[in-house]
């Protein structure tokens, strides 16, 4: 009897460990196969280069180089014998993602060695002409889309495709070996480009002024390209999901091509990836089978997941998803309070990484403090739209200490401003973090806002990412005036500058800015800086007027 007692406790104890160790172990293959069920179709359509085109440097233009239309026309390059040409640039007129196929044809004698050709695909025309060795970057060089591609015997006078998913604007193709045995020209070129986003379902007033009409535009192109099987963050680098992206690109979908299959495949993906703990993993990758980069711990993305879950089940309705999604929403916020003592999120506690703006420098400690606010914010709303705010009852109380202590020990009521970290630093996204938080009503909102911007040591944002976050706060302090000049300025900035999709890092002053040391390294089609869509569409009386 003690025997088999024994052997039942022990085989809980087991169980316990084993089952009771993941957290949502059950739901997460549930989740997993509900995300590849919401597996997108890809559409597809070939596109042609456009034009032949010749470098020009200049000074004046974004990071010093343009491109002219060559007097060589494209029909005569098909026809001419490449190894006479060697080099040549060719121009598609507008951002692609997809692949690229390519056929030579022997134009003069038969094959008799390989012909060599690297092929360089660039977004844009500076990142076509720096050149990457030795490579400055702080990621992969591999991510540089510098491709040598070698034709055999059994390859000449037939389509090859390039493995690699590209993407770009810009072609250079420049012969690197070949034999004078023969002759060759390049007589087919073509892409494949692609993306999920579908049609787009919303249209803009005709008073809508041009600058927001193209600034619309480029922010569409910009979606429209991220959106691939997930909503990527950028289809030349990183290629994969992150929650903080996410969230943004939700936000424009809803005014755009209103593709919520695809929210709700990523929605599952990130569940079903989450830790045994059941905490989020802040990006993955899909392929070859979805996976988390590892260590990856980010707990402003992860408190994201619960305002995009929120948002989408406001747009689509779809309440078995947020009732299956709910208790993970849960998880995070309870993962962010642990940090939390004496009603302050103690950054000093936490995990090194916690990302608001990619400008060095950024003291975060008001932004997550407000951040952890605003998530408190959202899952009560989630909860009562659930019908679940029993199982957060203490989360309005919590949330008005969490406002009383931000504005006791980070509020400056002479200057107006909320100052962050031991050095009191005077950031933008400190200000625009607490009014989105309602630590600052309306009136100090405008005040911190103002006081920020004209301070002389003022931080300001380095990313569409951040800005996105200043415009929000204008708008909801009621800076209206203010919002739309700041969206004509920044994101019309870019355009001006020649922008077909917009940028992941941008700040007006200095055109190579780089989180990672080497501006051709950033990525210029990048899924945070699509907001401007959803400025545009949610406030028509002030951007379509
Ligand atoms: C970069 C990417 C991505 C972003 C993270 C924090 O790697 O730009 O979009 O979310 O940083």
């Amino acid at each position: 009897m003690k025997i088999r007692l024994f052997l039942f406790m022990a085989t809980l104890f087991v169980m316990q460990n084993v089952c009771g160790e993941d957290k949502f172990g059950q739901q997460k293959e549930r989740w997993l196969q509900i995300a590849q069920e919401n597996m997108p179709t890809l559409q597809k359509r070939v596109v042609e280069p456009l034009r032949v085109v010749e470098a020009v440097k200049d000074e004046k233009v974004f990071q010093g180089w343009t491109y002219k239309t060559s007097s060589f026309r494209l029909e005569d390059f098909y026809k001419t014998n490449f190894s006479s040409l060697r080099s040549i640039t060719l121009d598609f007129g507008e951002h692609l993602t997809g692949y690229c196929t390519i056929r030579l044809k022997t134009t003069d004698r038969t094959w008799d060695a390989p012909t060599r050709l690297k092929m360089t695909f660039g977004e844009v025309p500076a990142e076509m002409n720096t050149p990457f060795d030795p490579f400055p970057g702080g990621l992969s060089r591999a991510w540089m889309q510098d491709e040598t591609v070698e034709f055999m015997e059994v390859d000449m006078d037939r389509e090859i495709t390039l493995p690699r998913r590209l993407s770009m604007r810009y072609l250079k193709i420049e012969l690197l070996g070949t034999s004078s045995g023969y002759n060759f020209a390049i007589d087919k070129l073509y892409f494949t480009a692609q993306s999920s986003a579908g049609e787009v379902q919303t249209s803009l007033l005709p008073t809508s002024p041009k600058m927001f009409r193209d600034i619309n535009e480029v922010a569409l192109s910009t979606l429209r390209e991220c959106m691939q099987t997930v909503f990527e963050d950028g289809p030349k680098r990183d290629h994969r999901l992150w929650i903080g992206d996410l969230y943004l690109q939700y936000l424009a979908n809803r005014y755009s091509f209103r593709n919520y299959q695809l929210t709700k495949r990523c929605l599952y993906l990130f569940a079903g990836l989450a830790t045994e703990k059941g905490i989020l993993i802040c990006n993955l990758f899909e392929l070859p089978k979805p996976h988390a980069q590892p260590s990856t711990y980010l707990v402003p993305y992860h408190l994201l997941y619960i305002a995009t879950l929120l948002e989408y089940y406001r747009d689509s309705h779809d309440r078995e998803t947020a009732l299956d999604l709910w208790p993970l929403c849960k998880v995070q916020m309870e993962d962010a309070l642990s940090f939390v003592e004496n009603d302050i999120f103690n950054t000093s506690k936490r995990p090194a990484w916690l990302f608001f703006d990619w400008r060095e420098g950024l003291d975060v400690n008001a932004c997550m403090q407000a951040c952890t606010i605003d998530a408190l914010s959202n899952t009560y709303a989630l909860a009562q739209e659930l019908g679940k705010q029993d199982e957060v009852k203490e989360y309005p109380a919590l949330i008005r200490r969490m406002k009383a202590a931000a504005k006791k020990e980070m509020y400056d009521k002479k200057s107006g401003l909320i100052l962050s970290g031991g050095n009191k630093q005077v950031s933008v996204l400190s200000q625009a973090w607490m009014i989105r938080a309602g630590v600052l009503n309306q009136k100090e909102g405008q005040r911190a806002l103002r006081a920020a911007l004209s301070h002389p040591e003022v931080v300001m944002p380095g990313t569409p990412y951040g800005t996105h976050y200043l415009v929000e706060a204008m708008l909801l302090c009621g800076m209206n005036e203010e919002a739309k000049a700041y969206v004509e300025d920044y994101w019309g900035g870019m355009v001006k500058k020649g922008a077909d999709t917009f940028w992941e890092a941008y700040d007006p002053q200095d055109d190579f800015l780089s989180p990672y040391h080497f501006a051709p390294l950033n990525s210029y089609c990048h899924a945070w800086s699509c907001t401007p869509i959803y400025f545009i569409h949610k406030y028509p009386e002030l951007f379509q007027k």
